[in-house]
């Protein structure tokens, strides 16, 4: 098959998601290529069968806001008739699957067509979707794909919840992990080298937006810290990380709390972890909570959105109410205070992980959904 591939390229799961899939499915054999405003993060220079296209929105003094969907319709419509690509995967509704929409539209102008598969993320719907200027349009590109993807049960179920459920049937199809990067015994133990082996690691992952309650992240560490000598390691970076810091200085343990900025790999620091903290308010599904416990890390986190999809509560990890740090950091404690409890979580986080979600099973089943899309001629 001939596949475009649309994301956001820069630091999240989505594009994590997208481009990761897209390696994959060259990998097998298809053609694919990604067309968006950067090269994708996870994306290497070069891979055979993989093709990056830059959309340019220029620069004129008419637009004080440069309509990049526009330009990324004319792109993706330039990209279909130049490599005959038989169907555009949009990860995040908006603006991608309206763009298109858009550059199928145009193609249909000269009797040409494109299949149109859209893959739901989370903020798309659970925030941004629902915003009213948004909203609309939304529910637009949602009805018009062909076939609408939810990386969990809880998206799927919200998504039809606020924008009905007369678009294409949404079929959940969960993140994925490649088992032989997320592997704790394949790194050097970095980490330990650094802060010393009688110190446990907890660490936590994201773009440090609101919904991921960063303050939090620091204040169930600073309860365990009290308890269990320990470190925090806080990756990537975003609008909430000077609140992290603010926080941990407040609390005076700013000297044990390291934050690293963002990172391209994250499996050689996760092989060194004892705990993942992730206390988000909403999480469609929690792919860093994924990439920990395939990591052999069990994960405290909230009972919010997704999550519980992939941890299960009691058995890889502890979920707990939302801003709920007294619990979390009891949770923590009971985990990182009790070896035999920490090997049995982080043996069944393994193995759960890469039974559930190990990335082949998961390939197939986008690269299945594809061709129910496709007629048969063109698979
Ligand atoms: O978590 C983020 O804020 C980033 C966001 C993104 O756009 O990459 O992540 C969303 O998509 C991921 C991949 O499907 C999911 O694993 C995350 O749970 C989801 N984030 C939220 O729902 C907040």
């Amino acid at each position: 098959m001939k596949i475009g591939i649309t994301c956001y390229p820069t630091y999240g799961g989505s594009g994590a998601v997208a481009t990761e899939l897209g390696i994959a499915l060259a990998d097998r054999g298809h053609e694919v290529h990604f067309i968006t405003y950067r090269q994708p993060f996870r994306l290497p220079s070069f891979l055979p069968r993989i093709f990056f296209h830059e959309v340019d929105v220029g620069r004129y003094p008419l637009f004080e806001f440069p309509p990049y969907d526009l330009a990324l319709a004319v792109r993706m419509h330039e990209v279909v008739r130049t490599h005959q690509l038989q169907l555009l995967h949009c990860h995040y509704a908006i603006p991608h699957a309206a763009s298109a929409w858009v550059a199928r539209e145009m193609l249909r102008e000269t009797g040409e067509d494109v299949h149109l598969i859209t893959t739901l993320h989370g903020t798309d719907i659970t925030i941004v979707g629902q915003d009213p200027s948004f909203y609309p349009i939304t529910k637009f590109s949602i009805e018009k794909s062909d076939r609408i993807t939810a990386v969990s049960e809880y998206l799927r179920e919200e998504t039809c919840r606020a924008f009905g459920c007369d678009g294409p049937g949404i079929d959940v199809i969960y993140n994925f992990i490649d088992p032989d990067v997320y592997n704790r015994d394949k790194y050097p133990p970095l980490l330990k080298n650094e802060f010393g082996r009688s110190k446990h690691i907890l660490m936590h992952v994201s773009n440090f937006r609101s919904v991921k309650r960063v303050r939090d992240v620091v204040r169930i560490y600073a309860e365990v810290n009290r308890e269990l000598p320990s470190v925090l390691v806080m990756i990537g970076d975003g609008p909430d990380r000077p609140a992290a810091e603010e926080e941990a200085r407040i609390l005076g343990i700013e000297n044990s709390v390291s934050f690293l900025g963002k990172l391209d790999q994250i499996a050689p620091l996760l092989a060194a972890a004892d705990l993942f903290l992730l206390p988000s308010q909403s999480e469609s599904f929690g792919l860093s909570a994924l990439e920990a416990l395939a990591s052999g890390v069990p994960v405290v986190g909230t009972n919010a959105g997704g999550l519980p999809e992939v941890v299960r509560d009691g058995e890889t990890g502890i979920l707990c109410g939302v801003g709920d740090v007294p619990a979390m950091a009891a949770a923590s404690l009971d985990i990182l205070g009790d070896r035999k409890r920490w090997s049995e979580m982080s043996r069944l986080a393994t193995i759960d992980a890469r039974e559930r979600f190990a990335r082949e099973d998961v390939v197939s089943q986008y690269e299945s959904l594809y061709r129910q899309s496709l007629p048969a001629q063109i698979t």
